[in-house]
């Protein structure tokens, strides 16, 4: 009689590519088949996020928002998966995932825009700042911060679309790619989510962003077993583990799980990109709290992501310092100059709180929506609400 004993059976392996000196870690392999003008790209995306996090952070200290949440250590993994996927497959997200916004097309206005919650925002300002809603520009759904409902939405949209490829065989194939923290994976959707995707083969990539926190909660009091990819093989799911802080690894690995996910009708794929949370868990958050303050220090200075891609480039002879620096500040201005111009932008009409969400209003909707009528007439000025676009009139 053999029982499994976990702790007997060796840690799954982890997938790189780069090592820390930005070279080929196995000298003999092919160098990646990604061009100096692609990595550049990626290269400012990462660059633009993180000064654009650095930025929107202390905007908030300031009280210019109300929120934000940033992705420091992560940029890799959401730029390089991004870059993997093609231009018609479907994303859900979580939160921290503002790399495969930007690597899809979202502009510093759309980011500004909803993060001053002004009329150009396509959730019409409904959201806090960083849930995006990108479905009709860059096929991300709008972010959802209840944790976990991302996965099975993936999984519905994979089945769609094997649906849509066995009655139209012609159409281009996509895959659904799905974003979740550690944490999430701990969610009662994560297993529901996976197990449906497996037993009905659907083309959906399962992406975990395993950054060692969710908010205080380490991993090592999360879980007990081998992080989250082993569950995948619980689930009759191919997985990997990959280093996270390495952009070539995670453009690989996700390129061949969509080659995978495609495959023979399709299948679901999960992917384990292993990194660090380098930041407090939101502006709500003091992570001195519960970690030791060099910590995070200490690993940047180790592991980052962006310092890694600079250095592959640097040793390509396609960047360096000067470079550095006035890309470093042309992106600050960039971002400064749309976060005023967003600021001063009008809102979003009141009344839009009500669209979107019932094809006809419920009769308790359409209560509110009259008491809040009322409430604007019998208090004008009250609120600065009228001189917005659409203002109260159009109730
Ligand atoms: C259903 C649900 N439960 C709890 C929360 C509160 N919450 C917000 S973020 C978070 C931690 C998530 O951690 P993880 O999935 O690892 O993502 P990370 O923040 O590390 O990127 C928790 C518990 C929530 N938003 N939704
Ligand atoms: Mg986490």
């Amino acid at each position: 009689m053999d029982f499994l004993v976990p702790s007997n059976i060796p840690p799954l392996p982890t997938y790189h590519v780069m090592n820390h000196d930005g070279q080929l870690a196995d000298p003999t392999r092919e160098p990646p088949t990604v061009s100096e003008e692609q990595a550049l790209v990626w290269y400012k995306n990462m660059l633009t996020v993180n000064i654009m996090d650095t930025i929107m952070f202390e905007a908030q200290r300031h009280g210019r928002l109300s929120f934000y949440m940033v992705s420091a250590g992560e940029e890799a993994i959401t730029v390089g998966s991004a870059a993997a996927l093609g231009p018609d497959d479907v994303i859900t997200c979580q939160y921290r995932e503002t790399g495969v916004f930007m690597q899809r097309g979202f502009t510093l206005k759309d980011f500004m825009s909803q993060l001053t919650a002004n009329r150009n925002d396509p959730g019409k300002g409904r959201n806090m700042p960083v849930h995006y809603s990108g479905k009709n520009k860059v096929g991300v759904h709008a972010v959802a911060s209840t944790l976990g409902t991302q996965i099975p939405h993936a999984t519905g949209v994979a089945y769609a679309f094997k649906m849509e490829a066995l009655e139209d065989p012609t159409a281009t194939p996509k895959v659904a790619a799905c974003y979740f923290g550690d944490g999430a994976a701990s969610e009662g959707d994560f297993h529901a989510a996976l197990n449906t995707a497996a037993v009905r083969k659907c083309p959906v990539i399962f992406i975990c962003r395993n950054n060692g926190f969710a908010i205080s909660t380490p991993t090592s009091e999360q879980y007990i077993g081998d992080g989250i990819a082993v569950r995948g093989i619980g689930y009759g799911i191919e997985s990997i583990r990959v280093d996270g802080t390495d952009i070539f690894a995670v453009y690989e690995a996700t390129q061949e799980a969509r080659r995978k996910a495609l495959e023979d009708g399709g299948r679901p794929v999960l992917l384990e990109f292993m990194s660090y949370r380098v930041s407090h868990h939101s502006t709500s958050d003091d992570s001195f709290a519960y970690r030791r303050r060099d910590e995070a220090e200490s690993w940047s200075s180790r592991n980052s992501p962006i310092t890694r891609l600079r250095k592959w480039l640097e040793k390509r002879g396609v960047w360096d310092e000067e470079m550095d620096k006035k890309a470093r500040k042309e992106i600050r201005g960039g971002v400064l100059r749309e976060l005023t111009a967003a600021e001063k932008e009008k809102k979003p009409a009141l009344r839009g709180i009500f669209d979107d969400v019932y094809a006809e209003l419920t009769e308790e909707a359409q209560e509110q929506r009259l008491e809040l009528k009322r409430l604007f007439e019998k208090f004008p000025g009250e609120y600065d609400l009228h001189e917005h676009e659409g203002g109260v009139g159009g109730l």
